[in-house]
């Protein structure tokens, strides 16, 4: 198989990349790095990745790293249907714009919850800190207040009335907070209503690929 996919599923993008793939029944040879693991610290995937991030795609002699220039690429090289990523400027345009700001928004407020809840507690063995986690969970809320008000004030997805890529980057970030056992949409009935629905459409793909989250989330389940 010609496409090549680095990931690892604790990976909020690499999800997105991998249930993209999933989703559109694209075949491809599947290359699990192991964050936890440090693999991605190796010589030899310093030479796919030079960040040594995941993901990473290599379609024949082309490498590819960054979730959303690999989704793009993705959807056009394979041809997906069109609610994807719109070939219609405005419809694109629109999904851009999440894809846009989602990077300091939901990626780094969900992901910054999640590094003190499960992450910082698991290298320490200290629980978390409750005053930085006050803070860090009231500006998520914000962002996902955000989300509610703009990206999902009229439409049942993020940028129109079918599912795109804004929609994978954007669940795969909102659900890696669950992995704490905290319930992210509490407080959020537009952001629940729109989680379920996408992943209702990605089934059962997308608990396929959250498998490791859902484990952690019912290990942790207390809030
Ligand atoms: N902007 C990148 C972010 C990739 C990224 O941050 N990946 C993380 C996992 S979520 C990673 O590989 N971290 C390893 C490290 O930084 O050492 C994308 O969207 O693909």
């Amino acid at each position: 198989m010609s496409l090549k996919v680095y990931y690892d599923l604790m990976s909020q993008p690499a999800r997105a990349v991998v249930l993209f793939c999933k989703a559109n029944k694209i075949p491809f040879t599947p290359k699990p790095v192991a964050l936890r693991k440090y693999e991605h610290q190796s010589e030899e995937y310093g030479l796919i990745s030079p960040f040594r991030k995941v993901p990473v795609i290599q379609d024949g002699d082309f490498t590819l790293t960054e979730s959303v220039a690999i989704l793009q690429y993705l959807a056009e090289r394979f041809d997906c249907p069109d609610h994807w990523y719109p070939k219609d400027r405005k419809a694109r345009s629109k999904v851009q714009e999440y894809m846009a700001w989602q990077h300091w928004n939901t990626r780094m407020h969900c992901a910054t919850v999640f590094i003190q809840e499960v992450i910082l507690p698991k290298a320490t063995g200290n629980p978390p800190d409750e005053g930085k986690l006050r803070k860090h969970v009231a500006a998520m809320n914000t962002t996902l207040t955000n989300m509610e008000n703009f990206f999902l004030k009229d439409t049942p997805y993020i940028s129109g009335h079918q599912i795109s890529i804004a929609d994978l980057l954007g669940v795969c970030e909102v659900e890696q907070v669950v992995a704490s056992g905290r319930d992210v949409s509490a407080g959020h009935p537009t952001l629940r209503t729109w989680t379920e629905r996408v992943k209702s459409e990605l089934r059962p793909h997308f608990d396929e690929v959250h498998t490791l989250m859902h484990s952690l989330r019912d290990r942790n389940k207390k809030h």
